[in-house]
């Protein structure tokens, strides 16, 4: 167990993960933060008063002002605007990099020796502008992605074969877009490769449904998007640091050099302990999955190109 895990933005993921990570007991103290004022009291006192019921001993903390997050070994980043029915993820650049550049200077304040794991949208982006304001170093900086992508993917495969789900392994590499790359040829069932499972037309599929998966909640719901399966995965995230675990998961993260790509935030394999991003492992990759990794790549940089016009350095 850590001393606190911080989550600022206390909507609907930012509440949920904080919901769910009392639950785990990975910390003594799980604090929220937001602008609204209210919220983030009311929903922290709600959560705390689950607690006699369900059986558990942390104390939770609602604030509007970053006191709140002092002392944090892991902060998590959900502030932001979610997407509505017909905007994509990279839509939110403009406001969103405002946000996170505000939240980001009292991380570093409040919390210099925190972790900082980035949810709020567009994810890679997102993660360039955390990393350029606080400054830490780049273990200590990275998002959350690949994990919800590839519990996506793992759903639709163990649905389509009626398996079980936790028999299902998947990567998904890239940044968080329409363009990111489940990779089918490391994707397997008990170890057996998905495609001695599925015929080709059915992969693509399952494939395509990964790509849009943020995007068919959002059509449910219409006035946000998903927040059970991606608080979830920033808890799997968590867990594997505070319990030092170094499971291999798919974060977004700064590459130096590997994958042939320098200076940008991207999603790969990743092993995660409790240094943070404790190794990056390069995969080797066939032509059309390099192709298909460039284009993803593309997206992102453009993105980041957006940037530099709006956040100063
Ligand atoms: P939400 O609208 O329910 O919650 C966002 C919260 O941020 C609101 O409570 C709002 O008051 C707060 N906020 C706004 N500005 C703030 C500031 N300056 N300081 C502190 N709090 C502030 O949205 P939701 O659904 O929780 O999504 C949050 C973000 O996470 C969105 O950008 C969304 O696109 C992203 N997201 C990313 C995922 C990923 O896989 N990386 C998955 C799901 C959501
Ligand atoms: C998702 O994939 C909105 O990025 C978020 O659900």
């Amino acid at each position: 167990m850590v001393h606190k895990i911080s989550v600022i933005g206390a909507g609907n993921v930012g509440a949920t993960l904080a919901q769910r990570l009392a639950e785990k007991e990975l910390s003594k103290y799980v604090a929220m933060v937001d602008v609204v004022e209210g919220v983030p009291q009311g929903k922290a006192l709600d959560i705390q008063e689950s607690a006699p019921v369900y059986g558990y001993d942390t104390q939770m903390i609602g604030s509007n002002t970053y006191d709140a997050i002092r002392d944090s070994d892991i902060v998590v980043i959900t502030a932001g605007l979610p997407r509505k029915p017909g905007m994509s993820r990279d839509d939110l650049l403009d406001a969103n990099a405002k946000i996170m550049t505000q939240v980001c200077e009292n991380i570093k304040k409040e919390a210099p020796n925190a972790m900082v794991i980035v949810v709020s949208n567009p994810l890679d982006a997102m993660c360039h502008v955390a990393l350029q304001v606080t400054g830490f170093p780049h273990r200590r900086v990275f998002g959350m992605a690949g994990v919800l992508d590839a519990a996506r993917f793992r759903t639709f495969i163990a649905e389509a074969l009626d398996v079980s789900v936790e028999q299902v392994q998947a990567f998904v590499l890239g940044g968080h877009g329409d363009s990111m790359v489940p990779l089918v040829r490391y994707t397997t069932i008990a170890g057996i490769p998905i495609a001695d499972l599925l015929p080709p037309d059915k992969i693509e599929q399952l494939v395509t449904r990964t790509r849009n998966g943020g995007a068919e909640i959002v059509q449910f719901l219409k006035t946000g998007s998903a927040y059970y399966a991606p608080s979830a995965s920033v808890v799997e995230m968590v867990e594997s640091i505070v319990k030092d675990k170094k499971k291999i998961l798919p974060c977004s993260v700064y590459l130096s050099g590997e994958y042939g790509i320098n200076g940008l935030y991207v999603g790969v394999p990743t092993k995660l302990g409790k240094n943070g991003i404790e190794q990056i492992l390069e995969l080797p990759l066939s032509d059309q999955e390099r192709q298909e990794l460039n284009v993803s790549i593309e997206d992102v940089k453009q993105n980041v190109e957006k940037l530099k016009t709006m956040v100063p350095a």
